[in-house]
């Protein structure tokens, strides 16, 4: 069994597809355990052990279970409209977001877009953005780092939100704010 691949499954299903196994998440991104494991167990290995232990080792926190562990959602990276009730806080005053060259062009003339998900990801260090900005692989181009002015931003009125496991989200970032390293 591989967990890793299992958990990548998971976050498909929590972030993006909930159907594809003929379950559905409420309007916080919440799904009911039973359903999900027998949804999953339908293709692939999966019970409430794997499923405990996918959540508590995942490197970075995907996933949370609410207190008596009949749900479970992903904490962040959805594409589907959920509100995973986030917290409003205030940004360090520099954040990082990794990208590929092949995006750079489009990047620098309209900042960066939120594309697919419900925001745009920033991390509060550049070694973070630069692993995020490696997984396009060579149809994209080497990983790009940009440096998000995120105290100039917040003065002018633009809200960051803070997910449980460390993720920087807002809706967006003018080009004005942003400085590639
Ligand atoms: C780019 C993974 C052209 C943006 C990662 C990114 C992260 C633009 C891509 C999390 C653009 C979207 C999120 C513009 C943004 N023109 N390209 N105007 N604005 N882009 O996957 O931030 O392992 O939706 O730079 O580690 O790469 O799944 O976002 O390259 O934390 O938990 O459009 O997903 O986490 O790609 O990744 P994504 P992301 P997990």
């Amino acid at each position: 069994m591989n967990l890793t691949k299992l958990s990548r499954f998971l976050s498909f299903i929590l972030r993006h597809d909930p159907g594809a196994i003929g379950i559905t998440v409420d309007e916080h991104g919440w799904a009911d355990v039973q359903e999900l494991i027998e949804g999953i167990a339908k293709t692939r290995y999966m019970d409430m052990a794997v499923l405990e232990e996918i959540v508590s080792t995942d490197e970075k926190q995907r996933y949370s279970f609410n207190e008596d562990k009949t749900l479970i959602r992903a904490n962040q990276g959805h594409s589907i409209p959920v509100d995973v009730e986030l917290p409003e806080a205030k940004p360090p005053v520099i954040l990082y977001h990794g990208t590929a060259e092949g995006f750079v062009e489009s990047i620098e003339a309209q900042g960066l877009k939120r594309q697919s998900r419900l925001y745009v990801h920033l991390s509060v260090d550049p070694q973070t953005a630069k692993i995020v900005g490696s997984r396009h692989g060579k149809k994209h181009g080497k990983p790009v780092i940009y440096e998000i002015h995120a105290d100039e931003m917040c003065k002018d009125g633009y809200v960051f939100y803070l997910s449980v496991n460390g993720v920087w989200l807002t809706k967006s970032v003018p080009a004005q704010y942003i400085t590639r390293l």
